[in-house]
């Protein structure tokens, strides 16, 4: 397990069908992850408190889900120089763009590092990236992940030139 842990919270449970593909690719790599449903709107009181201490509380990063009028990603890093990195939510309407420029669009001095919307795992592996800074063993294992994925390309490569050319 890692020195530092990472928190997932997301604006609603409803996010939870995109936000368990980042909990369960931290804990793969071994990263001590907390989950929550915490929301700038619904309780900003809690997503503000928890923001002030979560470097405190042993917290390395913090990831932010949040659909719609996304401000969860922004409010969070508004109350935490920890690193904040945000996942814009596709929901019913817009496609999920709604979210993407309410995370991006951070004004100077608070910055939130967003991912593509629903991003999940990459959110999950820029958060270990950035553990992994100070963590030898985290970084080890997600070079092996890195090799993994080149080795599996390489192969659908091959699969693929066998198919065309025999
Ligand atoms: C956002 O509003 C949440 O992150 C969620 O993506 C969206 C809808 O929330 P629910 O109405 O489903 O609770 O705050």
């Amino acid at each position: 397990m890692t020195a530092k842990k990472a928190a997932v919270i997301m604006g609603s449970d409803s996010d939870w069908p995109v936000v368990e593909k980042c909990v369960k690719q931290l804990r793969e790599l071994g990263v001590e992850t907390e989950a929550r449903v915490m929301s700038a709107h619904r309780t900003p009181e809690q997503a503000r408190e928890f923001a002030r201490s979560a470097r405190e509380n042993g917290f390395g990063v913090i990831i932010a889900a949040a659909g719609k009028a996304a401000h969860l990603a922004g409010a969070l890093a508004a109350n935490s120089t920890l690193p904040v990195i945000g996942i814009p939510i596709k929901s019913s309407t817009l496609d999920g763009l709604d979210a993407l420029l309410s995370t991006v669009q951070m004004p100077s001095g608070i910055p939130v590092a967003t991912v593509a919307i629903d991003g999940a795992q990459n959110a999950a592996l820029l958060a270990a990236q950035i553990l992994a800074v100070a963590d030898g063993e985290l970084a080890a294992r997600l070079d092996a992940m890195r090799e993994e994925m080149t080795a599996a390309t390489i192969a659908k490569d091959a699969a693929l030139q066998k198919k065309l050319n025999g």
